[in-house]
């Protein structure tokens, strides 16, 4: 890991930490053209657009009879999946749903002499819940989408994932996807499955919005769709920072720094220390421990690309640096963790002690393990309940409450010179009684 000191005069300039906030940026434009193509195609040409991609990049046959994954399939996918498997996976469904929970949000109405106002709270009819196909199919990730949908009352969960080579959907992830609530599944991937669901096909629904991580091609298909289909945050490579005091355990700093290398070969894993001995002893703990991970090819390309460890004046100065780099997830390992709440602003989740590792809220804590990356926790929120549902205004107008407000919607509507506005107030019989009174 490469060590940096920021223990200096305008440390928000320092090379290697802007190379970091950076990261990310400007792989775009590469990918947009054939992106694009592929959704023109899916737009005009629908399934059979759809089933040549999956030919063409997935070596699967698909049809308008295969293309639904069946109840049957489900049920098999059970008896292939270990027991203590489907336990854990029904464990963390009620972890997070009971999580969850608190998020909903209620319709509220104010009322004053003859108005009525509010806000209507609906969840949306639909959504699609995108799942990697391959070695990245977790099913932790498809119940960290779906369950925030079904908790908004979301009556439709549509699942797509691609099929690789055979027609075979991990089992995993079906029985995830069940235990989940998940509606309906389609085996189909990539920039054309996520253009599938966002204008329908024959044989594939169109979804109201579109959830879910997955390579640059699905990021981007996302993010030009947005507008067809609302979608969540547009996920980069999984990202961790951990703020170490001296109270931190060199070893398990290192572990969790390697639970989020192991991803990815782009991820990126932090340490912020103002202990020299501690950043010592981690760089240490990595190397020795990264020879004996069995995804160590993939975790070594991580920590080579951005592996770091800055060095800070003290830990408030680390929360400092932690909020410029505004980290995916954060691990708070000090002593008093808590203290330091107040003084961190942006994080995509914030881990508070030594217990407290990133793999349990990756899998069963209860909050959701889809967060803002490369810095978007500046604006971004983790994906909840809020995602999947939509507000509408409420209003309601007595004549006795047109009496209070009708007079200024007329004055503001002859400014604007909008004259139908101003006679919408004037033709009704409650206006002429104030003119009337006014005269
Ligand atoms: N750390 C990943 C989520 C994940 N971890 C899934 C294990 N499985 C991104 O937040
Ligand atoms: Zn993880």
């Amino acid at each position: 890991m490469k060590v940096v000191n920021l223990r200096k005069e305008n440390w928000q300039k320092d090379p290697d930490l802007l190379r970091i906030k950076t990261r990310g940026q400007g792989l775009e434009s590469r990918y947009a053209p054939a992106v694009l193509e592929i959704i023109e195609n899916v737009r005009q040409f629908r399934d059979t657009a759809v089933f040549g991609y999956a030919k063409k990049f997935d070596r699967v046959e698909l049809t308008p009879e295969n293309v639904k994954v069946s109840e049957r399939e489900i049920e098999e996918a059970f008896n292939r999946v270990p027991k203590e498997v489907v336990k854990a996976i029904e464990f963390a469904v009620e972890r997070v749903r009971r999580f969850h929970e608190h998020q909903k949000e209620n319709s509220y109405f104010v009322t004053e002499p003859g108005i009525v106002l509010g806000q209507k709270v609906t969840p949306l009819d639909s959504a699609g819940i995108y799942v990697p196909g391959g070695k990245a199919s977790y099913p932790s990730s498809v119940v960290m989408n779906a369950v925030p949908a079904k908790v908004a009352g979301v009556e439709k969960v549509v699942m797509i994932t691609p099929a690789i080579g055979s027609l075979e959907v991990n089992p995993y992830t079906l029985v995830a996807a069940k235990l989940s609530g998940v509606n309906e599944i389609y085996r189909v991937g990539g920039a054309h499955g996520v253009a599938a669901v966002a204008f329908g096909t024959e044989s594939i629904p169109k979804v109201d919005k579109i959830v879910g991580p997955g390579n640059i091609y699905v990021a981007l298909a996302k993010k030009f769709l947005f507008g067809t289909v609302d979608i969540d945050m547009v996920a980069g490579p999984s990202e961790i920072l951990v703020i170490a005091d001296e109270s931190a355990n060199p070893d398990w700093v290192a572990t969790d720094l390697l639970s989020q290398a192991e991803h990815d070969e782009l991820a990126g894993a932090f340490l912020v220390t103002h202990s020299d001995r501690v950043a010592q002893e981690v760089v240490k703990a990595v190397e020795e421990k990264l020879k004996k991970l069995s995804r160590k090819e993939i975790a070594r390309k991580a920590i080579e690309n951005f592996g770091t460890v800055f060095l800070t004046e003290d830990v408030n100065h680390s929360c400092d640096v932690a909020n410029e780099i505004a980290p995916e997830h954060l691990e708070v390992a000090t002593k008093e963790p808590f203290g330091l709440l107040d003084r961190i602003k942006h994080a995509g989740a914030i881990f508070l002690g030594h217990y407290t590792c990133e793999s349990l809220g990756d899998y069963v804590l209860g909050p959701n393990h889809v967060l803002p990356t490369g810095g978007s926790a500046r604006f971004f929120s983790p994906l909840g309940v809020y995602d999947f549902i939509k507000r509408s205004s409420v209003i309601y107008v007595t004549p006795e409450g047109f009496k209070q407000v009708g007079w200024a919607a007329r004055e503001l509507a002859e400014c604007e010179g909008l004259e139908a506005h101003r006679l919408a107030v004037e033709v009704r019989e409650a206006f002429k009684i104030i003119a009337k009174s006014l005269a």
